[in-house]
């Protein structure tokens, strides 16, 4: 299925953004996730941002790892261009691709696994180098793509879907955005699209490093022994002719509530999780006064949502290295080979 691109034709009265551009032209292929995976929601809303933004698609980069969640690149922004690097190392590709051209917008797009366990060095690096990035993070607190083992952001205490009990702490991945400099950072969830569209199209505006953590629920690992619809049951009352893996379609976990409120969301393998979106006067400008905040409703169970840091006025890895404001590519052959006399002052000035 992945090489099925979704028909092209549009329905005429389709509305249409600044460039004449339809929200189908932001589309990608058809999502070959389970039916009801939180993933897909989030590619709805990036497509949604992006069409809002009347964002020219050839301005965009979209880089990924390894997981369900970096499998999604595919299903959006289908005439932008995308790199799939290994697991855990989408943001040293992604530094190396802004550094040589400063040019496009860098979307980062990663899973619990691939940022919070092999790539954690990576995510803590290209933070605290404020590269000028919207990195995005589908947190379903497991390795969806290999069965739904615990990721690192599993909480402790948590089970899985076998009863097996998480027994190690949890990465809090905004924690440690916030510590480590990133100068946006947010949570959302992949069924808020009205919480989670305006909070992407903030960080593709903001010139720095801006981190979303949204909590995007896994149907698939909820199909306990006793189900007729588990993997089991399926295989075992199967004639197969040959081996297939059936996901049964479930319904996408949605939550709509008030600013300053909190909300009981029931995922898929029954738990409960508590949601508190940030209070319409919440000030997003102080980075210690939301590392508190965050771990104060954390302590009563809380998930909180939203907009929790933001600099208004950030600088980055640019700025910091002070590169040329052009791209690499458009350098010339006088720029880039400034001659021998300019070499040795360079030179001397290392001596
Ligand atoms: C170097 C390497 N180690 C391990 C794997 C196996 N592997 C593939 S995806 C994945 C975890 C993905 O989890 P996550 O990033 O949370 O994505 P999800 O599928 O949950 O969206 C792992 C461990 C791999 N592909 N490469
Ligand atoms: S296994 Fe989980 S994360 Fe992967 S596509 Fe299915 S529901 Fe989504
Ligand atoms: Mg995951």
């Amino acid at each position: 299925m992945t090489y099925l691109a979704k028909p092209k034709l549009h329905h005429p009265t389709l509305p249409k953004n600044k460039l004449g551009f339809t929200r189908r032209d932001y589309e990608g292929t058809i999502s070959t996730l389970c039916a009801g995976c939180g993933h897909d929601s989030i590619s709805a809303a990036l497509i949604q941002a992006c069409f809002e933004l009347d964002i020219e698609p050839h301005r965009v980069a979209k880089l990924s790892g390894i997981g369900c969640s970096s499998k999604t690149p595919t299903y959006f922004l289908g005439n932008s261009h995308g790199f799939n690097s290994v697991h855990g190392r989408m943001p040293s590709v992604l530094t190396g691709a802004n550094l040589a051209n400063r040019e496009l917008i860098y979307l980062g797009v990663s899973g619990d696994g691939d940022s919070a366990s092999i790539g954690l060095g990576q995510f803590a690096h290209c933070m605290r180098r404020g590269v000028n990035m919207v990195y995005i993070v589908e947190n379903n607190g497991v390795y969806g793509l290999t069965k739904g083992q615990f990721s690192a952001t599993a909480d402790r205490g948590s089970k899985s879907k076998r009863g097996a009990v998480n027994t190690d702490a949890a990465i809090d991945m905004v924690q440690l955005a916030l510590q480590l400099g990133a100068t946006f950072v947010a949570r959302s969830f992949s069924g808020d699209k009205d919480q989670l569209v305006p909070l992407i199209m903030a960080a593709i505006e903001h010139r720095g490093a801006a981190f979303i953590d949204v909590i995007s629920p896994c149907v698939a690992f909820n199909n306990h022994a006793g189900s007729t619809k588990s993997y089991d049951y399926v295989r075992e009352h199967n004639e197969a002719v040959n081996r297939l893996d059936v996901m049964m379609p479930r319904e996408a976990i949605v939550a709509d509530y008030e600013p300053g409120s909190v909300s009981a969301v029931t995922m898929h393998d029954g738990t409960t999780m508590l949601l508190h979106k940030i209070a319409d006067d919440y000030d997003s400008g102080d980075r210690i006064k939301a590392m508190n905040y965050l771990a104060e409703r954390q302590a009563q169970g809380q998930v909180v949502t939203g907009l929790l840091y933001v600099d208004r006025e950030p600088e980055d890895l640019h700025a910091s290295l002070n590169t040329v404001p052009a791209a690499l590519n458009r350098l010339g052959e006088l720029e880039l080979c400034p001659g021998s006399a300019a070499l040795e002052k360079f030179n001397a000035s290392l001596r």
